[in-house]
């Protein structure tokens, strides 16, 4: 009984303070975040939704792209494990990872599945503005010359996207599949262009997409 209650208060506080931002994840096909570029206040959040392929979002530091932040940093980081789409295509569903922002310090993301961050698969939250070095164009500079080091410790090889390494792959336990956590469903194919704008969406609206409408990201 208590327990529920402060469910509903953490899900209202949610719905009522906060605000979060959509990125699209590998919209099209593409190696891409969009936006790449963004500015968060602290408590907010930043939810991505993986539309395609099988991604990550990962957390380095600037001076070492494509590797997870935790080997060069004391800081934890966040990784939210490889996002098989085609999963949960079939239920209509895509999944999503959310963080929340704690502080205004820049958050530099990468996708660390195969090469796809050094084909430019990265992205900032919250660049410094007082640093003009330390800018996304030069976080790209650098990983265009990074060796992949997968967050589970194993290096890769040379070759692109399809490399298996076993073992080496986390568990996507930070995921929400989405519509499956008991909120609010909204259903939309409407989803897909605003998410692309780093619109404003409320926390607990779960992107929901047909099957058509996802099969058009495989
Ligand atoms: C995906 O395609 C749409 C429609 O052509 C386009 O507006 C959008 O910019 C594309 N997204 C990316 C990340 O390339
Ligand atoms: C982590 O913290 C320890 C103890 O404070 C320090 O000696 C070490 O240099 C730190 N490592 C990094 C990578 O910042
Ligand atoms: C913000 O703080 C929470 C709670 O300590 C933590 O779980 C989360 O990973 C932090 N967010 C980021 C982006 O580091
Ligand atoms: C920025 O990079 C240039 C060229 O590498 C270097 O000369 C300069 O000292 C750097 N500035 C800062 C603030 O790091
Ligand atoms: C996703 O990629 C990881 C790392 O390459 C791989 O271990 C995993 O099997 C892939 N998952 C699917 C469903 O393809
Ligand atoms: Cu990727």
């Amino acid at each position: 009984m208590q327990f529920k209650t402060l469910v509903l208060a953490a899900l209202t506080s949610l719905a009522s303070a906060q605000k979060t931002w959509v990125v699209a994840v590998a919209q099209n096909g593409s190696l891409t975040f969009s936006p790449n570029d963004i500015k968060a206040q602290p408590g907010e959040f930043v939810q991505f939704q993986f539309l395609a392929g099988n991604h990550t979002v990962t957390q380095s530091t600037f001076d070492k792209p494509c590797q997870p932040v935790g080997m060069h940093s004391n800081a934890t980081g966040f990784h939210s494990g490889f996002q098989p789409v085609a999963a949960s295509a079939s239920m209509g569903m895509i999944p999503t990872y959310t963080i929340q922002i704690n502080n205004t310090a820049p958050l530099w993301l990468y996708c660390a599945q195969g090469r796809h961050c050094e084909n430019g698969m990265s992205m900032v939250i919250n660049a410094p503005a007082n640093n003009p070095n330390r800018t996304l164009a030069n976080y790209k500079a650098l990983a265009a010359q990074a060796q992949t080091i997968l967050p589970g410790g194993g290096a890769t090889g040379g070759q692109g996207g399809s490399t298996n390494t076993d073992g080496g792959a986390a568990t996507p336990s930070g995921t929400t599949p989405s519509g499956t956590a008991g909120g609010d469903s909204t259903a939309s194919g409407s989803a897909v262009p605003t998410a692309g704008a780093g619109m404003l969406v409320a926390p607990g609206t779960f992107a929901l997409f047909a099957a058509g409408a996802a099969a058009l990201f495989l």
